[in-house]
């Protein structure tokens, strides 16, 4: 290679950079138009003020200082991430908790469940003490967020369930919004009951029978139900029986899961493929809205992520998950929803849940590297004290990952009602609009697409937040505010301008 004088090597680069900004230049100007339009029809539903929410194992309340007034740096982040939200404690692991009333009640004696590699080991049993349920009430104040309970169904009785529910329904007062009684029973046939017999009639009996005992002695308490994994015909099938059900507690909403892909190891599942439109969440809402109408309760995604068993590296902890945290909060606001939570939390908590282990580790360049986060969590802590992987001690440093940052980015729609809008576009960029109690009308839009801009023509607009990223696969994302008005053209025809790749934008018309 012949040797390169300074003054060479600086030509050669400036040559190099100005072809790389003519290219992106032309790239843009070639980029294919669309036009926003808002489109006259009636508005669509209201976006509750807590509509974003965060999943939690119920194992998590295993340490009382999790959850707590002390907790700081958690606090912060949920604060961060929205002012009124709802924390649902659920998970796998809720099906193995016991409720230790006082110091010196000794744990139950439990035959082993089936070992089903997904599900926590048979042997995982944990106390749910009266010290982490208040410290839970402390943390619920701070935050200003209210919590869906769960309680247990596959181990739990009438008397043990009570127990709880009534320190938790005493403790929690206003902030509990609900119990839920059982996590993802679709799927107890594999594990916690006999497959041959287990289906939505039995589950009803078992769940009522506990339920009913619980409303019995919390008579304001509410409920929700079914939170199934994945089986939505549980739904209506529930709506059905629901009218000659002789005796029931207030059920105030109808609820269910959605994992959009998994598990780690499906070589189909990457960053771009997460990004692709899909069908089955508007499946899943239709059939959920219509049972839900027909039973008059509302309806909520209570636990989900980008991918099950704890999630993917490269797709859940990257800036796609953003756009997809926030692609899928803004299609379950136009369905209805009163609200998403996305599952995460601690390492350990989350690695009992699906078996022992994050499956997501044996794809890291190290799998040996401490590692002690979910990769799906929407707020992750650093776990910078001793130990590794899972059982990395927790520190006080907590952070918001992507797939929180998309969701943080979508609750700008919280209380607003969406209004019909249409994007004409070519790409795959979408809009969702919603008008403000100012009478505003807010529009998000989202560049799905890895490499390709979009021109959009608008009606005029302010640009109010943008949700950005370096790359679809850069393990960061961030919500900014914009302070400059981003580079557009206004003519007759409205204001035009260019949204990049991998971006969205939050915009505010005039
Ligand atoms: C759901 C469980 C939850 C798990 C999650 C996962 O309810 O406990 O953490 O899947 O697989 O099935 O990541």
């Amino acid at each position: 290679m012949p040797s390169l004088t300074r003054r060479t090597f600086l030509a050669q680069t400036l040559a190099a950079s100005a072809t790389i900004a003519i290219t992106a230049q032309q790239q843009q100007e070639s980029a294919p138009g669309a036009t926003l339009k808002l489109t006259p029809g009636a508005p669509g539903p209201r976006v509750p003020q807590d509509f974003i929410g965060l999943s939690y194992e119920v194992m998590q309340l295993e340490d009382p200082a999790f959850f707590s007034p002390q907790n700081v740096g958690l606090i912060q982040q949920f604060r961060n991430l929205t002012p009124h939200g709802v924390l649902r404690l659920g998970g796998n692991t809720s099906e193995f908790s016991w409720w230790k009333a006082m110091p010196d009640v000794q744990p139950p004696h439990r035959v082993g469940n089936v070992n089903d590699p997904g599900e926590p080991p048979p042997t995982t049993l944990y106390a749910v003490t009266p010290e982490a349920i208040r410290n839970l009430r402390g943390f619920l104040d701070a935050t200003n967020w209210t919590c869906i309970y769960g309680l247990n169904l596959g181990y739990g009785t009438a008397e043990t369930d009570v127990a709880e529910a009534t320190f938790v329904y005493k403790t929690l007062g206003s902030r509990l919004q609900y119990f839920q009684v059982g996590n993802e029973v679709d799927l107890f046939s594999r594990h916690l009951r006999d497959k041959n017999t287990w289906n939505v009639d039995t589950y009803l009996q078992n769940w009522l029978e506990i339920a009913n005992a619980v409303q019995k002695a919390c008579p304001n308490a509410s409920f929700g139900l079914p939170d199934v994994a994945s089986d939505i015909s549980w739904l209506p099938q529930i709506a059905e029986r629901w009218s000659s059900l002789p005796t029931k507690p207030r059920v105030t909403t109808l609820s269910h899961h959605y994992y959009a892909g998994g598990p780690p190891a499906d070589p189909k599942l990457t960053a771009e493929s997460l990004l692709k439109p899909a069908e089955k969440v508007q499946q899943a809402a239709e059939i959920t809205k219509a049972a839900a109408t027909r039973m008059q309760v509302r309806y909520r995604m209570t636990e989900g992520n980008t991918c099950y068993q704890g999630g993917k590296p490269g797709v859940s902890d990257v800036f796609a998950a953003a756009l997809w945290g926030a692609e899928y909060a803004f299609s379950l606001m136009t369905n209805g929803y009163s609200g998403v939570n996305l599952h995460g939390g601690s390492g350990r908590a989350v690695a009992v849940s699906v078996g022992g282990m994050l499956r997501g580790e044996a794809l890291m360049a190290d799998p040996n590297a401490p590692h002690p986060k979910p990769f799906y969590t929407p707020i992750a802590n650093e776990g910078t004290l001793a130990g590794s992987g899972v059982d990395g001690k927790l520190s006080g440093k907590y952070v918001l990952e992507p797939v929180g940052a998309g969701m943080k980015f979508a609750g700008a729609f919280a209380g607003c009602q969406i209004v019909p809008v249409t994007l004409d576009s070519p790409l795959n960029v979408s809009a969702y609009a919603a008008r403000r109690a100012d009478g505003k009308v807010l529009v998000a839009l989202l560049n799905k697409e890895a490499s390709q801009a979009l021109t959009i023509t608008a009606p005029f607009f302010q640009t109010v937040e943008t949700l950005t990223g370096a790359s679809l696969n850069a393990h960061e994302a961030q919500v900014s505010a914009v302070v400059r008005e981003t580079s557009s053209r206004r003519t007759a025809a409205g204001q035009t301008f260019i949204l990049p790749p991998r971006f969205a934008t939050l915009i505010v018309l005039e």
